[in-house]
């Protein structure tokens, strides 16, 4: 087992609905005592690490039994274990290889004239294991997301073939979610890697991970990243068609496309972005742009338009998509193909064609049963943001949106994740379901393990902090609880309770580094005399819970007598540090 916890104050619990035996596993952080005789609960968090797994055995089906008890699949021998990489593949890798014991299963698809979609069940008025699990998960009721999700307003990514996964719901309605890409390298590492990449996304808060691998043993990598995913795993399907053909986009053709779908659909890939929207009358509204066509699928499919003249054969063959879907319960992400690439070019004429066509697309899916979500910007100035949610919703009657930021400016390369966690915060407000993150590296180079972390976390508190925009029930606990132990000084907790506990100690350590330090009555930012916290406290000691102006106003003015009167020195030279009682 490699898998850890954030920080030693959190541990895996689980909240149990025990009438239909459903256990959602939680983070619960541990929290000092405010003062004696005064404890503070455990406080217990989403959490998307899942219990953790020894890659080579991979995570337990917790889904399977589910599955089974609706009695609408048949397991079938399936394309994959054809596919599966040769032995050199494996010596390449070395050693861990051997060790890997998958894949066991057989993949399972719907019985003839069956869908097995969530929203097809709750169209028909089931409730499903993974509906309750999801209820419990965003602590709301169990009709809220069989509503949602029959109306299309929200989706439950869950391949019948990764039973491993934990549901999740992606909607307007519900906790805003954020995507991790990993795998976007075209050298692979060892398997083993992937696997750390993947548990490395979820532990920092990753709610889904798309696997953008490219290479020779791109099909086996992506077996092992399902089978330890507790969350669910997006692709972009067209990637791995044009290895297939070379990577000559005028060569692939529908029947590539198709057999590489199914042979994902089989490994349990949860949702596709298929850029079917990208027609071939668009292409030239790009002409004029600055940074023309910035998608790579879009980039593929307009190549193929133009170079067939033909309308793009993902549109054509759209009803063939929805049909394999349904029979795995695979979901739409509708690629945006034609997103800006700069904010020059945001909400221009072939972005919002192809969001037309989008519209178009979701409804047709619909039809079927099919989950979908649509995929959007990019680069959008801040004050153009608003547009592309609202015109989004309005067209897709409410399909949950999913976008790339967007990057409100162009001009810091180093710190996109910053210029568009700005962007993502504001559209996530007004309605975005999921945020694609953005890391340091956006525009610049791959991602390493540290800009993971960074990019998720900067999309970690986009998404949170339009839950609290949004009120979103329960979503200020964690805030609440953080100011608290803020306020009492128990620095501890602070750490533990924050999205990044080992850097927030780091930080606080390079001033202060004495262990007394984590329970003194002041913070490294003002110092024993001056610090505001410690006043306001000091004015509950001598006036009650009163917070009058006044009251405020004459201990802060007492308190600056007292500090002048010390020699007005800020800081650390005459500290005298409590000792912990
Ligand atoms: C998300 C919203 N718009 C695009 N995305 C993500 O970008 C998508 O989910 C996938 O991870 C990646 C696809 O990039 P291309 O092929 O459109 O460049
Ligand atoms: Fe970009």
């Amino acid at each position: 087992m490699s898998f850890t916890e954030q920080s030693p104050a959190h541990t895996l619990a689980y909240v149990q609905d025990e009438q239909h035996g459903i256990s959602v596993p939680v983070t619960s952080i541990s929290l000092e005592d405010s003062a004696p005789g005064r404890a503070n609960p455990p406080l217990q968090v989403y959490r998307t690490a899942g219990p953790g797994s020894d890659p080579v055995r991979g995570l337990p089906p917790l889904r399977e039994s589910w599955i089974a008890e609706r009695a609408d699949c048949e397991s079938y021998q399936g394309r994959s274990r054809e596919l599966l990489d040769d032995g050199r593949s494996a010596q390449r890798r070395g050693a861990a290889s051997a060790e890997w014991q998958g894949p066991q299963r057989t993949p399972l698809r719907s019985q003839p004239g069956r869908t097995v979609t969530q929203m097809h069940y709750a169209r028909n008025g089931v409730v499903t294991a993974e509906m309750r699990f999801v209820a419990l998960r965003e602590n709301c009721s169990v009709e809220l997301v069989r509503s949602e999700l029959a109306a299309g307003r929200a989706i439950i990514p869950s391949n019948i073939n990764h039973p491993e996964s934990e549901p999740m719901i992606i909607g307007k309605a519900f906790l805003v979610k954020i995507n991790a890409n990993i795998g976007n390298s075209a050298i692979t590492s060892s398997i083993a890697d992937e696997v750390d990449k993947l548990q490395w996304a979820t532990l920092w808060g990753a709610d889904t991970v798309m696997d953008l691998s490219t290479g020779d043993d791109i099909h086996t990598t992506r077996e092992w990243i399902i089978r330890n995913a507790p969350v669910p795993i997006g692709t972009v399907p067209i990637y791995q068609a044009l290895e297939k053909v070379n990577g000559e986009a005028h060569k692939l053709t529908w029947e590539i496309f198709r057999d590489t779908v199914i042979e994902q659909c089989e490994q349990g890939v949860d949702y596709m972005t298929i850029h079917a929207g990208v027609l071939l009358r668009y292409v030239p509204l790009t002409a004029n742009r600055v940074t023309g066509i910035v998608s790579r699928g879009g980039a593929i499919m307009a190549g193929w338009c133009l170079a067939h003249h033909q309308e793009n054969f993902l549109y054509t063959h759209f009803d063939e998509l929805c049909e394999i879907f349904a029979q795995y319960d695979v979901a739409f992400s509708l690629g945006d193909g034609l997103r800006p690439g700069s904010t020059a070019d945001a909400n221009d004429a072939a972005q919002f064609a192809e969001l037309d066509t989008l519209a178009e697309l979701t409804k047709r899916a619909w039809r079927y049963d099919v989950q979908v979500m649509v995929e959007g910007p990019g680069h959008v100035p801040f004050h153009l943001v608003r547009e592309n949610i609202e015109r989004q919703q309005e067209l897709c009657d409410g399909a949950p949106f999913y976008t790339l930021g967007p990057l409100v400016t162009d001009i810091a390369p180093g710190y996109d994740h910053i210029t568009s966690a700005i962007g993502a915060t504001e559209i996530a407000r007004y309605g975005t379901a999921m945020l694609c993150y953005v890391t340091p590296k956006e525009h610049l180079g791959l991602p390493n393990k540290d800009d993971v972390k960074t990019g998720v976390i900067t999309y970690k508190i986009a998404a949170h902090a339009a839950d609290l925009a949004k009120g979103h029930p329960g979503a200020r606990d964690r805030d609440d609880a953080l100011s608290k132990a803020r306020f009492e000084f128990r620095w501890r907790d602070q750490f533990s309770l924050s999205l990044d506990p080992a850097t927030a100690e780091a930080f606080h350590d390079e001033t202060l580094p004495a262990e007394p330090a984590k329970t003194a009555h002041f913070c490294s930012m003002c110092g024993p005399k001056f610090c505001s916290m410690r006043i306001s406290q000091d004015i509950r000691d001598s006036y009650g819970t009163a917070t009058e102006q006044e009251e405020i106003a004459g201990g802060m003015a007492a308190k600056s007598a007292e500090f002048l009167a010390s020699g007005a020195k800020v800081y650390l030279p005459d500290l005298v540090v409590p000792q912990p009682s």
